[in-house]
């Protein structure tokens, strides 16, 4: 049966090539984590690829991912990165089995990739990040080479010794430097196989200590790469220690000026409807960062300039907290959520104001003659965002956040410091990890979003949301509770209704309200009939202003339309 034992020769060969690829990726990735983790852990190759993929993703396509994933988009994107590269490696395995040094350019080109993407991300440092990918580009070719002529070394050992028809006399029972291989693998078998150094009659055992060679070398890669990773983890987990400790140190102030206590008729004893205060761990997150940072408070610091900035300056964590702090209560909403989504969430927040810290600076809004409209913040990864420097200094509560919920900010959410305006969608306003506050124009600078088509300038849009009874609930006919919350930050809410399929429009009861800036529940007594129907909102805000029913998408600068869920009654 010489096609079936060539069959089987070719797959046991071919399995050969894919393990030294596979392996060879799997060092790569290790080395460069390793490599990281002392220089900068988000400077390894997974991360700094998945970050270039998100600056290029166009932002329907990002809005997608954040749809369909939501907060796992992150994980996603790493597993789909990773299989790319495992497809990717696999190929270029079973390609270095007739083309060793092709095999190996490419795992170097995509070291190049590697090195290409962290040079493009905005919080490039330089040259001592593309270390990580030159690493492990170069870990993963020795491998590949070391391991795809171990493997080759197999196959020319039992290509001569394997019993057969189509191996059994001939020139292949005589190997050696110039010998022909079984034909039927002839094609494939570029690398001559090692000048034979046993005798003819002992191919079995040369075909054996092959395949042990080459088992011992895809185990000690396997055990190198593990080890090399396992030790990247530790020094990157042991180099974020320091932030930790300074955050577990952290003895936030009490405010100078505390948040007016929640009115006791803004929380609706009705469950399933969003609490007012979203617990920290609760709060949504949406940020690109596919590492968290875990920024140093000692050693941090917040640097202050640009156009008409007067007096420039730096502040460090302990000059902010010496200042008088202001705590307030403020619905933070993201551009990206679909009406009727989850990205939003209410905290107590505490902080330094932040008009009065731009004063001392000498800035001025352009209402007063300052020559700066535009505030842009800056994080320590990059990240830009642009708020309008007169909103910023109207009056409102603007801060810079030390404080969520009663502790220092987390590290998901910006530790130690970050930005809020109220009013503003978080990516023209909430820099979380914030580094630097740059005063500029509109014309002349277009942060991170903005030159990804989003909106310069993006106020919040009055919305509503019906948080219970669940979309496709099914309910008994009779009194059901229809309840949620409604937004329109800076502006208040005035009114809310409800509407049972195409009937009138109904008054919801307003839980008391807070502040403008916080969201306010809402809960209506529903008498429901058999049948389905749909349910809809409707939120008035306190310039009188009624929730659109004109539908929009979230980009460029925030979804509208009206929330309906549709209910079986039964
Ligand atoms: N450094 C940094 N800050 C950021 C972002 C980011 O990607 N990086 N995302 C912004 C966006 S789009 C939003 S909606 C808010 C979300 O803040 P949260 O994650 O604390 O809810 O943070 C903003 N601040
Ligand atoms: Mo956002």
């Amino acid at each position: 049966m010489p096609g079936v034992s060539s069959f089987r020769s070719r797959l046991v060969r071919a399995v050969r090539g894919t393990l030294a690829g596979l392996l060879a990726a799997f060092a790569a990735l290790a080395v460069a984590e390793l490599v990281a983790a002392p220089v900068r852990p988000a400077a390894g190759p997974v991360t700094v690829v998945g970050g270039a993929v998100v600056d290029r993703t166009p932002a329907a396509v990002k809005d997608f991912a954040i749809r369909a994933f939501g907060e796992d988009d992150k994980d996603v994107l790493r597993l789909g990165i990773l299989a790319v590269l495992a497809l990717a490696s696999a190929v270029l395995g079973l390609l270095a089995l007739s083309h060793r040094r092709a095999a190996v350019a490419g795992v170097l080109l995509f070291g190049a990739v590697g090195a290409a993407a962290v040079l493009s991300r905005p919080d490039a440092a330089g040259a001592v990040d593309v270390l990580p990918s030159v690493a492990g580009a170069l870990a993963g070719g020795a491998v590949l080479y070391v391991l795809a002529t171990a493997a080759e070394a197999v196959s020319a050992a039992t290509t001569a010794s394997a019993p057969g028809p189509a191996s059994a006399p001939g020139p292949a029972s005589a190997p050696g430097p110039a010998s022909a291989p079984e034909p039927a693998s002839a094609p494939e078998l570029a690398a001559a196989p090692e000048p034979a150094s046993a005798p003819a009659g002992d191919q079995a055992g040369a075909g054996t200590r092959a395949r042990r060679r080459f088992l011992l070398a895809a185990g000690a890669t396997a055990v190198a790469a593990t080890s090399a990773g396992a030790l990247g983890r530790f020094l990157a987990g042991r180099r974020g220690q320091g932030a930790v400790a300074s955050r577990a140190g952290l003895v936030l102030p009490a405010p100078a000026s505390p948040a007016p206590p929640v009115p006791p008729g803004a929380e609706l004893r009705v469950p399933g409807v969003s609490p007012f205060v979203t617990p920290n761990r609760a709060f949504y997150r949406v940020d690109t960062a596919l590492v968290v940072l875990r920024v140093d408070a000692g050693t941090w610091r917040l640097r202050v300039h640009g156009t008409g900035v007067t007096r420039p300056r730096t502040y460090s964590l302990g000059q902010l907290l010496a200042r008088p702090l202001v705590e307030r209560d403020i619905t933070l909403t993201c551009v990206s959520n679909e009406v009727g989504g989850p990205y939003l969430g209410n905290a107590r927040w505490l902080g330094v104001p932040l008009a009065g810290l731009l004063e001392e600076c000498g800035v001025r809004p352009p209402s007063r003659g300052g020559a700066a409209d535009q505030l842009v913040a800056r994080s320590v990864d990059g990240m830009t965002l642009g708020s309008p420097v007169e909103d910023v200094m109207d009056g409102r509560d603007a801060m810079l956040a030390v404080g969520m919920n009663g502790e220092p900010l987390p590290f998901d959410h910006g530790f130690p410091v970050r930005m809020l305006v109220p009013g503003l969608y978080g990516y023209v306003s909430a820099c979380k990890w914030i580094e630097s506050l740059e005063l500029t124009t509109f014309d002349a600078y277009d942060p991170y979003w903005v030159k990804r088509k989003w909106a310069r300038r993006a106020p919040i849009k009055t919305q509503s949301r019906i948080d219970i009874p669940k979309p496709f609930a099914r309910a008994a006919a009779g009194p059901v509770t229809v309840a949620g919350v409604a937004w329109a930050q800076r502006r208040g809410i005035t009114r809310v209704e409800i509407r049972v399929d195409d009937g009138p429009w109904r008054d919801a009861e307003l839980a008391a309200q807070d502040t403008v800036d916080t969201w306010r529940q809402w809960s209506y007594r529903w008498n429901a009939t058999p049948g389905g129907h749909t349910l809809t909102v409707r939120a008035t805000d306190g310039t009188g202003e009624v929730q659109t029913e004109r539908r929009a998408p979230t980009v460029p600068d925030g979804a509208s339309g009206r929330h309906s869920v549709f209910v079986t009654v039964t």
